[in-house]
């Protein structure tokens, strides 16, 4: 079958939406790092839409800062991929066209340099997920002894990490008399800007002074916060789109109807005048901490206990009996730590948010979402419960979620079926769980840990308690049977 191409896609059918601009005008205003399936469905849709609105300044030179595969996937279809859009039976197909070029950073490190210190790129976009920032997610500071940031700190001819290239481009800049872009991370992570703007600044002191004070001064970091759940695309989803376009499409992503990227109003170049999807406001935190506690939260906690049970899907997991219970309990609990931005409603959010995980034709898979949970549990569940300890308040589910996140770490599901742990921190977890034989010590083998939990934590005895108590639930009776006597269990 060919492959979806400029050269067949204006004989789709006509229920597939497509660019109605001309692509060999645009240029490219934005680069993207670290093109995965979200930033094609997410960020990449509203660039294309300003691109519909004509203004052809803002098509997209993406980079992956390693693989190959989605450079393998676009390029033989000029750039093009589909959109599928999944709401229940009903769905939307869009083919988009934004994204010009796919560069693999290590293969073209000077094309993507050069795209980065382009006098017309004004926007720099990142999905380099948490652990990409090289940051410690204690103490904010850069990873010195991660081999690529001391590669990066030694030399910025071949930058390693996405502070590197930015560090790179912007000393190009500086010495062209440009503006600096604008640095945007689109990452689940509070404080993302501020979080890229420390790695930038961190790494540019290393090789000039001056080149830090420039950045700082001139170029901006917007807070964002993104959402659209993204699940991965599986092999069964381009059979089921090339039935219906008669073309293959290898670069399609599959989403949800919802979507939104609230960014803080600081820019150091120009931006498009962004349309429907896009709010922009001088305070992200209340938005990003809403979003991460309540959605990321549950998401993380549905997955543990989800895929302990050896369910596979989102989904499916909130059909087990008391899962629902369970998640509105753990958002009652999340919710009072919160200071809601005006404009968002948080009975409303929670109404719709639990309307999204229930979407049965997305098929998010737990697993998906269960990787890199050192990473990502600080933010999601971890400041949650410091914030409720701190009012002496108990946090029963959230709790919950972190003990399944230390069963996980087993690396067994309850039927006993294998699989394997895919985060950074894969190797010192094992290590550190390796000798202890009972909950208790597998608690205390993870609280002697200094790089996932915060020392509060880690040193709070009722939450050593809470956490020995539902491990030891989990591992006594398994994660079904403890959702299932969720509502009795914490009455
Ligand atoms: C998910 C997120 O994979 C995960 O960890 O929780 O990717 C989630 O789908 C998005 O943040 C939704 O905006």
């Amino acid at each position: 079958m060919n492959r979806l191409s400029s050269s067949n896609c204006d004989v789709l059918p006509d229920t597939v939406l497509r660019p109605s601009y001309d692509r060999a005008s645009v240029t490219c205003g934005v680069v993207h790092l670290g093109i995965g399936a979200f930033h094609r469905a997410h960020q990449a849709e509203i660039f294309e839409d300003a691109l519909e609105s004509g203004d052809l300044r803002w098509g997209i030179c993406a980079a992956s800062l390693r693989s190959a595969s989605v450079r393998d996937q676009l390029e033989p279809q000029d750039g093009l991929y589909t959109m599928v859009v999944r709401d229940g039976a009903i769905e939307r197909r869009r083919i988009i066209g934004a994204v010009q070029q796919v560069i693999v950073a290590t293969e073209q490190p000077e094309q993507l340099l050069a795209a980065l210190s382009a006098e017309y790129t004004h926007i720099v976009t990142l999905t380099i997920t948490e652990k990409g920032y090289k940051l410690d997610s204690l103490t904010g500071a850069l990873i010195e002894d991660d081999p690529q940031v001391a590669r990066d700190i030694a030399s910025l001819e071949r930058p390693q990490t996405a502070p590197g290239y930015l560090v790179a481009a912007l000393s190009r800049r500086r010495a062209a008399g440009l503006r600096p872009f604008t640095a945007i991370s689109c990452d689940n992570l509070p404080r993302n800007g501020q979080r890229l703007r420390n790695a930038v600044l961190e790494l540019a002191r290393r090789h000039d002074p001056a080149l830090a004070d420039w950045i700082a001064i001139t170029c901006a970091f917007p807070e964002t916060m993104v959402d659209r759940i993204v699940p991965a695309t599986t092999a069964g989803d381009i059979a089921a789109l090339a039935d219906h376009l008669g073309v293959e499409d290898r670069g399609m992503v599959k989403t949800e109807p919802f979507t939104q990227w609230v960014i803080e109003d600081r820019f150091s170049s120009a931006r498009p005048a962004f349309g429907s999807g896009v709010q922009l406001t001088a305070a992200v935190g209340p938005w990003e901490e809403a979003k991460l506690r309540l959605l990321n939260g549950a998401h993380s906690a549905l997955a543990y206990l989800g895929g302990l049970a050896g369910i596979d899907y989102i989904h499916e997991v909130l059909a087990l009996p008391d899962a629902r219970t369970f998640v509105e309990a753990l958002w009652d609990e999340a919710e009072a730590t919160l200071s809601p931005p005006n404009g968002l409603n948080i009975a409303a959010y929670r109404r719709d948010l639990m309307a999204r995980f229930e979407n049965p034709t997305l098929r998010h898979q737990t697993r998906q979402i269960a990787m890199d949970g050192s990473q990502k549990l600080p933010q999601r569940l971890l400041a949650t419960i410091r914030a409720r300890l701190a009012k002496d308040q108990a946090s029963h589910s959230l709790v919950l979620a972190v003990a399944a996140w230390i069963r996980w770490q087993h690396g067994r599901n309850d039927l006993g079926e294998p699989f394997a742990i895919d985060d950074p921190l894969a190797a010192p977890l094992a290590e550190a769980l390796a000798g202890a034989s009972t909950p208790a010590e597998r608690v205390d083998a993870i609280l002697a840990m200094d790089a996932i939990i915060p020392v509060e934590l880690r040193q709070d005895a009722r939450f050593r308690e809470a956490l020995v108590e539902k491990l030891g639930a989990l591992e006594a009776n398994g994660a079904l049977a403890t959702l299932a006597g969720y509502r009795q269990a914490s009455a």
